[in-house]
């Protein structure tokens, strides 16, 4: 029997775990003992990843849509030259940006690269990533606050923290391993405060839940920083030599009284007050957020609100404290730093020259061919297809005719492309309906890259089994087009996920997210290794578990930290009479994973859930409207659509609330075209709606 370790594909904590292999069988999985994030353990879903021997059809072949609609197999030779002519005569016909990309968090750093590099520097087209539905907030924030995309926690921290800050994040069912680093602590009255309008899973498990009125979390916060001011519960040391703008700031939150707070949000002033004070009193303070902050329409501000807080009280870079982004999928991190979006790998300005210069050299192409100016974003994307701008569209990793917000935009764009490539690791997802080509590759258990977790943990995914005849990775899949669009000596060096590793290792020297210390060999069978990892300076960054800004230097020119605010704004979607209810969304359960296409290797929970779009609603108005567990209501949005759910009555959601889980198709039908102003995240999580009973449905009369 072989044993190999490697990485779940997940979620972003990046638990390893070590398969054991007979016969070209994975005959058991045991979570990888002594590996720094899951020790030993982790969640049904990193356990079932053997699943994919079954649920993934092996040895497929690409297909091509033929006139009539049906589908060709072809071979991959055939299949990469078809897209790769395709691309070429879009471009030639329609300029350079008719063809786009959506890339995903859930590959490879060396997959993501090199799609960045073939579609972003050599056709120049645009190519953003699921990663803008998900953290593109917390990077703008990061960006601005701190200058650079450095979130600088370690998962211990949840361990030495004695007040541990959930805003809008639900770690119960979305991070399972993470919260259980939080049981894990041990630090004598340490408090779990939950900040979540849905008496979450999470919240139910906290010492206190503020339950307040959806979207006002960036007036609490500011109310908050205001009482702080108020009451000097300030670390002025810290402020003075770390800082800029707290004098503004100062200024700026003096109109944020207790009384705005407490009618804005909802909560009343002593729960403002008793959470003051549980800041102040508080030695070692962290506060952690994810969707709930990342997805609304000032999201950016509201999570440099929270950054704020870390910074006036001086609880940044010490252990147990931090203002700390919750990162989604797998490797949504090493997507922020060496993908796509970024093309600059490494990280760096488009117009810096210098940065510029060093990439061409490192990739050994002239500076001419890489990207000239960020990418066009998703939101861009899409709009652009609907205007008849963008004709070809390849999609990898991502399931967005699901997953988008106003998913029947998304429908109605794909129905317009004359190119639209997915590729997937099953053909039955929902965005390839209209495909004209599919590129069937393998999944995680076959393939061999690197991940980036939450905390800036690089780890390995090695392959596990062997590959069939017709089997490739989402790499050759890419490298396939690249050959075949004639890129030549611009792939030289890209030859193997290997030597792009090798390639990004050289691309992030000296920068804040340097990992030239790090060789591909060393992260098997390892510990994983955090950024930043730089070469000759390994002994100084032995230490297992590290944490930037302990010596409260930040990566803005002045290394000080920025205070970044702005007024709240009025909610450009606020319910009304008309749309009187608000439809909150998220993930429901632990082992649904998004868009579902995965759900069914999780085999327990496929028996067990539920197969038809449902929502959470509040017994009261359950009962006011006659509705019952299990009945159907019609849910009208403001977006002009509707969409049939069941009921399910739980007293966590508020009367005005109802939750959907994200899973099903339904819940993105409802949800707007709002989006953050600066990050372009889409604002999922508060949807003005109503419903009506809906006659129950046939087969269940
Ligand atoms: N099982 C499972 N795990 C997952 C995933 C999955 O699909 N399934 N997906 C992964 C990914 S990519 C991500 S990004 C993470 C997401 O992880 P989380 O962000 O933790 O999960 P969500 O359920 O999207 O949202 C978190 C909470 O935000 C709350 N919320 C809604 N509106 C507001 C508001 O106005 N203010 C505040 N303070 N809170 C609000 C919701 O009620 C919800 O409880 O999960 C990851 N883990
Ligand atoms: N209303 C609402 N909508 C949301 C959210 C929300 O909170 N509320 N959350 C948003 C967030 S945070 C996220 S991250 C997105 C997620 O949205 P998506 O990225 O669209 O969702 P997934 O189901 O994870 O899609 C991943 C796809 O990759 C495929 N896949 C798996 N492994 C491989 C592989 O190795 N190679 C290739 N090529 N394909 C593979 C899977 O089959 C699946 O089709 O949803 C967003 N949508
Ligand atoms: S917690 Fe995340 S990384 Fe760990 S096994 Fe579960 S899904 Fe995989
Ligand atoms: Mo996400």
């Amino acid at each position: 029997m072989r044993k190999i370790q490697s990485t779940c594909n997940y979620c972003a904590l990046d638990c390893n775990l070590d398969f054991y292999v007979e016969d070209g069988q994975i005959v058991k999985t045991v979570p990888t003992k002594g590996y720094p994030v899951n020790d030993g353990f982790c969640c049904i879903k990193g356990l079932s990843l053997d699943k994919q021997q079954k649920t993934v059809k092996p040895n497929s072949l690409p297909k091509i849509r033929k006139a009539d609609g049906s589908f060709r197999e072809v071979s991959w030779e055939e299949g990469f030259s078809h897209v790769a002519n395709k691309l070429k005569e879009l471009q030639e016909k329609y300029g350079p940006e008719s063809v786009a990309g959506i890339s995903t968090g859930q590959l490879t750093l060396e997959e993501f690269a090199l799609f960045g590099h073939v579609m972003r520097n050599y056709l120049k087209a645009n190519v953003d990533g699921n990663t803008r539905l998900c953290m593109a907030t917390a990077v703008v924030a990061h960006k601005q606050s701190y200058g650079f995309d450095a979130p600088g926690f370690t998962l211990k921290d949840l361990e030495l923290s004695d007040r541990i800050i959930f805003i809008g994040a639900n770690p119960v069912v979305a991070h399972p391993i993470l919260w259980g680093r939080v049981r894990n602590n041990q630090v004598e009255g340490h408090k779990i405060i939950v900040i979540d309008p849905r008496k979450s899973e999470t919240a139910m498990n906290a010492d206190y839940w503020y339950g307040l009125k959806w979207r006002s979390d960036l007036l609490l916060l500011y109310t908050i920083a205001g009482q702080l001011i108020e009451k000097d519960y300030l670390d002025h040391k810290f402020i003075v030599e770390h800082t800029e703008k707290f004098e503004e700031f100062q200024k700026f939150v003096r109109p944020y009284t207790l009384e705005r707070g407490a009618e804005g949000t909802g909560l009343s002033r002593e729960q403002i007050l008793e959470l003051v004070e549980l800041i102040h009193s508080g030695k070692r303070v962290s506060f952690w957020w994810t969707m709930g902050v990342n997805q609304g329409y000032e999201a950016v501000r509201t999570a440099q609100a929270i950054i704020n807080l870390a910074l006036m009280t001086g609880n940044i870079g010490k252990p147990g404290t931090g203002a700390n982004s919750i990162t989604g999928q797998c490797n949504a991190m090493g997507s922020r730093a060496y993908s796509n979006t970024a093309v600059f790998f490494g990280g760096g300005d488009f117009t810096n020259p210098a940065r510029r210069k060093r990439i061409a050299q490192v990739l050994g192409v002239p500076e001419s061919m890489l990207a000239e100016k960020p990418t066009k974003t998703y939101n861009q994307i899409i709009e652009g297809i609907n205007a008849g701008e963008i004709k070809g569209l390849w999609i990898l990793c991502t399931n967005p005719r699901h997953s988008w917000t106003n998913n029947e935009t998304f429908a109605e764009a794909a129905k317009k492309l004359e190119l639209f490539v997915v590729q997937d690791i099953y053909d039955t997802i929902e965005s390839a309906e209209d495909c004209t080509v599919f590129f069937p590759v393998v999944p995680g258990i076959k393939k061999e890259g690197t991940y980036i977790n939450l905390e800036r943990r690089l780890s390995a995914m090695r392959p596990v089994l062997a590959r069939g005849e017709h089997e490739i990775s989402d790499y050759e899949a890419i490298l396939g087009v690249g050959k075949a669009l004639g890129m030549g000596d611009a792939l030289k060096g890209w030859e193997t996920p290997k030597d792009c590793f090798n390639l990004m290792r050289e691309c992030s020297r000296n920068m804040p997210c340097d990992i030239t210390g790090i060789t591909w060999e060393a992260l098997e069978n390892s510990h994983g290794i955090q950024w930043p990892y730089p070469e000759g300076r390994e002994e100084e960054n032995k230490e297992e578990q590290r944490r930037l800004y302990g010596d409260g230097n930040f990566f803005t020119p002045s290394k000080k930290a920025q205070f970044v605010f702005e007024e709240v704004r009025e909610n450009p979607l606020p319910a009304s009479e008309k749309y009187p209810f608000i439809l909150n969304t998220g993930r429901g359960s632990v082992g649904q994973w998004h868009t579902q296409s995965r759900t069914k290797e999780v085999k327990f929970v496929e028996d067990v859930s539920v197969k038809k779009a449902y929502l959470y609603m509040n017994p009261t108005l359950a009962g006011e409207n006659d509705i019952a567990e299990n009945d159907r209501i019609r849910v009208f949005s403001v977006n002009g659509q509707e969409a049939v759910f069941l009921v399910k009555v739980t007293e966590n959601v508020g009367y005005r609330e109802l939750f959907a889980p994200i899973h099903y198709i339904e819940c993105n039908k409802l949800t707007p075209s709002l989006y953050d102003t600066y990050s372009k995240e889409p604002s999922y999580k508060a949807t003005p709606v109503r419903f009506e009973k809906e006659p129950p449905a046939n087969e269940e009369k």
